[in-house]
């Protein structure tokens, strides 16, 4: 298995195993299909940054520029929540900042992008989606 595919995978889980990551619809492919501001059926990387900005934003409840386990309570989700952290923490101080969150690798949009033509179209992400799905249900 390649790291970027163990990633996502850690992303899956942890829109799967958490209600309130749930809830904020923390899920790669349907974080992607919101991602397209002017919904043309093409998500640029520019409208993939944006998106991550609110994500981030959402997330960081405390709003104090930081993912830590205490923008999620509960241990359930507090164990993903931290794999999660823990692949997006660059330099290893134990939080997600604003800018690893959102310079960060973007593992899905990479995936989606097949052609690598720098945007995921309709077909791209509904290929995505459907891998997305089966590596859940596994
Ligand atoms: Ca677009
Ligand atoms: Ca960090
Ligand atoms: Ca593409």
């Amino acid at each position: 298995m390649t790291k970027s595919i163990a990633l996502l995978l850690a992303v899956v889980a942890a829109g799967a195993a958490s209600p309130a990551l749930a809830q904020m619809q923390f899920e790669p492919g349907e974080m992607l299909a919101r991602a397209d501001a002017d919904g043309d059926g093409r998500i640029t990387r520019a409208e993939n940054r944006a998106a991550r900005e609110q994500t981030f934003a959402r997330i960081d409840r405390n709003g104090d520029g930081m993912i830590t386990s205490q923008d999620l309570p509960g241990r359930r989700s507090g164990e993903r929540l931290q794999k999660l952290i823990a692949s997006l923490d660059a330099d290893g101080d134990g939080r997600a900042s604003r800018k690893e969150f959102v310079e960060g690798r973007t593992v899905a949009f990479d995936r989606a992008d097949a052609n690598h033509d720098g945007a995921v179209d309709r077909d791209e992400l509904a290929s995505f989606r459907e891998a997305a799905a089966q590596l859940r249900s596994r």
